[in-house]
């Protein structure tokens, strides 16, 4: 035995024999800096032969920022290379590597680097020839671009990257990169799949927890560099005295990395912590408790970022409670705020009273505002028009509000998207919104310019998103789904870069750079999202999922009070067909968009057939460009939905060589809840339209497994993340079939 274990060690030593991978639980993420394996590693140890600690005699000393950076770089190299190069004060041996600013680091002082155009967060990754020795920086203007470079160097060795000749420069084009935690103040977490809240208040301020400086170290490594720390339905508890002082706590321990805190406010505050009789933001009293509390913050946070609300949607407060507008609400706080540099963050996410068309709500009441906002208020947009749905059109407001900067919203938690089991890599939708053209100044007017500032030169640019992170060991509730974490940061920081590029760092730091795990795992998040549309809500459909809790199909559910919250709103289907019809015989939403991109999706002929039935009403027996009928059509994308999960599954089950045991048994398990979900969805979603369509299924496809009254008696009675109470099932209640 102990000749065999020791022959084995040999092999392995030499390469020869794969050893299985220690166990891991992802709570290490993307940066877990496993040790490289050959060539990379002598390579690599040959390029930083020393690291040189630049800051004796600069003109500061170092933060605790560049401290971090320093640190990071260390622990960085220590697990990639076996060891960390030495510390020097001095360039002594060719390929050092030297970090800092030009305020603390005199050798970059006198190396006059081209900083100028990296702003306060950007950084510069330069190989230098210093007398005749090639040496490596990372320079930026701030000590946390300092620490935004030290990850983006580390990130080239983590993905085997060269080191020769590099010429890198990279600044955010954004400057709020926020994360919107939806946490509320007794730990629950509302849409959150990853258990409770990161947050614990109990403990604060006296004994932060550690995790909180491992969330903001990840934060930081993409580049994320603002939190808002609780629900936008929002407790107005957060705002009182003791409230404050542990998010102040909070802030203290996250500050080093960048990270900025934001709080959701609650409208009504003034009346349920301030004592006062109204909100009415007109009123004197009001404004002056805002200004008060404002006041009070920043005595406790002077750095704090600013306020985010949702007024006047779902039932929360808001300055219409009182007769007056969106603009009065949001200027009353950006005054309360200005003084101190803080932002207001108002949320376009509106809807109520409703007319005839719910996806027009927003744009209706906040286009007649464009230019009524005060200097330092955001408008904050979802990226479609209704609520996260797995796919939507662009949101008409991108384009719309030419004097009103407007940042965009999108969910990285997958409330519609299958929740933390379903495989579903986000980084599609995102860069498909960021790419859409809105035709705003013509064509090339893409989300992401608008976002950026660049299209209409706005004075802030941000982006949010609402997080997916919880106490789970692994963060996020699932090993992929820290990808759309991942995804959110890279884009907010770059919205030009792509989606795939992202994945495939993404895999490589997190399981493997192996190319025959990088190349099918890419390819499988790649097509992962459209999969998800596909069994869900293809061709355009929308909101289809139960009520309340959003688990699983509920494509027939009508006895909801309000009419947007029943499915059958949304589908229309008939026995005459299926589709919402937004053209100008319709609700005319599509007239909220700029005219040529209008006119084609007005068009039958030329609508994308992605967004075919969000806009028109369709006959089921309708010709398509496939040649298929409508219902051929769909019935086929329902099942493209579950075979996508089928072959995902089959590709992940040839992996295990290159996962450790603990990560690949977790994702196996998922999938196949995915592909039990998945075909759940498929086969309730046929049963309910053939009973309108009363067609027959396309030859050679499969008949759903039950019967619709069956399906329509599923009950989920465990649905994680709902604010509502889960609904009570029967005994004689099937569970998922
Ligand atoms: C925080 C959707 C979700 C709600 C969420 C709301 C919002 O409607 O289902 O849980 O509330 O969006 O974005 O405000």
């Amino acid at each position: 035995m102990l000749l065999r274990l020791a022959a084995l060690a040999a092999l392995t030593a030499l390469g020869l024999c794969a050893a299985p991978a220690p166990a891991e639980d992802g709570h290490q993420l993307w940066l877990r800096y496993p040790l490289l394996k050959e060539p990379w590693r002598s390579e690599y140890r040959a390029a930083v032969a020393q690291i040189v600690d630049c800051t004796a005699g600069a003109a500061a000393t170092p933060s605790s920022t560049l401290l971090l950076a320093r640190s990071e770089l260390m622990r960085g190299l220590t697990g990639l290379l076996g060891a960390a190069p030495p510390l020097a004060s001095e360039a002594t041996e060719s390929r050092a590597l030297l970090l800092g600013t030009p305020r603390s680091c005199a050798l970059l002082a006198r190396a006059r680097l081209p900083l100028r155009g990296l702003g306060r967060e950007g950084y510069a990754i330069r190989t230098l020839l210093r007398r005749g020795r090639a040496v490596t920086v990372i320079a930026a203007n701030t000590d946390v671009g300092v620490l935004y470079g030290a990850f983006a160097f580390l990130r080239l060795l983590q993905t085997h990257r060269s080191l020769a000749h590099l010429e890198i420069s990279s600044r955010p084009h954004l400057e709020l990169r926020v994360l919107d935690h939806w946490d509320n103040l007794d730990g629950s977490v509302e849409r959150g799949y990853a258990g409770r809240s990161i947050w614990d208040w109990s403990r604060l301020p006296d004994d932060p927890d550690p995790r909180y400086r491992e969330y903001a170290r990840a934060c930081a490594s993409i580049g994320i560099n603002g939190t808002v720390l609780n629900n936008v339905n929002a407790s107005a508890q957060i705002m009182t005295r003791p409230y404050l002082v542990k998010v102040a706590a909070l802030a203290g321990v996250l500050r080093p990395y960048g990270l900025k805190v934001y709080l959701a406010a609650r409208f009504s505050a003034p009346i349920e912590i301030g004592g006062l009789t109204t909100a009415d933001p007109l009123d004197p009293a009001v404004r002056a408790w805002w200004a008060s509390k404002v006041g009070e913050i920043y005595r406790l946070i002077p750095d704090f970022g600013g306020f985010l609300l949702k007024a006047d949607s779902e039932g929360e407060p808001g300055p219409q409670d009182y007769g007056r507008t969106h603009a009065d609400g949001a200027n009353m706080l950006a005054d309360a705020l200005a003084p101190h540099g803080g932002v207001v963050m108002w949320r376009a996410f509106v809807y109520g009273r409703l007319r005839e068309d719910r996806a027009r709500q927003a744009y209706d009441e906040f286009v007649p505002l464009d230019g009524h906002f005060h200097p330092n208020v955001l408008l904050q947009v979802k990226n479609g028009p209704i609520d996260f749905q797995p796919r939507e059109p662009l949101n008409p407001l991108f384009g719309a509000m030419r004097r009103t900067p407007v940042m965009m919203e999108v969910e990285i938690t997958k409330e519609y998207l299958g929740f933390a089991t379903h495989l579903a890599y986000l980084g599609p939708m995102y860069e498909e919104v960021l790419r859409a053209d809105t035709y705003a100044q013509g064509r090339g007017s893409t989300v992401a310019r608008v976002i950026d500032g660049s299209l209409f030169g706005y004075r802030i640019t941000g982006m949010a998103g609402v997080a997916n992170i919880g106490a789970d060991r692994n963060w996020t509730g699932s090993q992929f789904d820290q990808a759309n974490w991942y995804v959110f940061g890279r884009l907010a920081w770059d919205p030009t870069l792509s989606a795939e590029a992202i994945a495939e760092e993404w895999v490589r730091m997190t399981f493997s750079n192996d190319p025959r795990f990088v190349a099918p795992v890419v390819a499988m998040m790649m097509g992962s999202r459209e999969a998800v549309v596909d069994y869900m809500t293809p061709l355009g459909l929308a909101h289809q999922m139960a009520s309340g809790t959003h688990y699983g199909p509920g494509p027939w559910v009508a006895g909801n009070a309000e009419p947007d919250w029943n499915p059958v709103y949304y589908n229309r289907a008939d026995s005459s067909g299926i589709g919402f019809d937004r053209t100008a015989s319709g609700s005319d939403a599509v007239g909220e968009y700029a005219r040529p991109l209008a006119a084609q999706l007005s068009s039958l002929k030329t609508v994308p057939q992605k967004y075919l039935l969000w806009f028109h009403h369709v006959p089921w027996g309708e010709r398509l460009s496939s040649g298929r009928t409508l219902w051929d059509e769909l019935v086929l994308h329902y099942t493209r939905g579950v075979d996508a999960v089928s072959a995902m599954r089959r590709t992940w089950s040839g992996l295990a060589a290159y996962v450790d045991s603990e990560r690949f048994a977790e994702v196996a398990a998922l999938l196949a809840i995915q592909q039990r979900e998945a075909q759940w969805w498929r086969d309730a979603s046929i049963a309910y339209f053939q009973t309108l369509s009363r067609r027959p299924l396309p030859p050679g496809i499969a008949p759903p497994a039950h019967s619709l009254a069956e399906y329509e008696a599923v009950c989920f009675p465990f649905s994680p993340g709902y604010p509502g109470t889960s609904p009570a099932c029967a005994p004689a209640n099937p569970v998922i079939p």
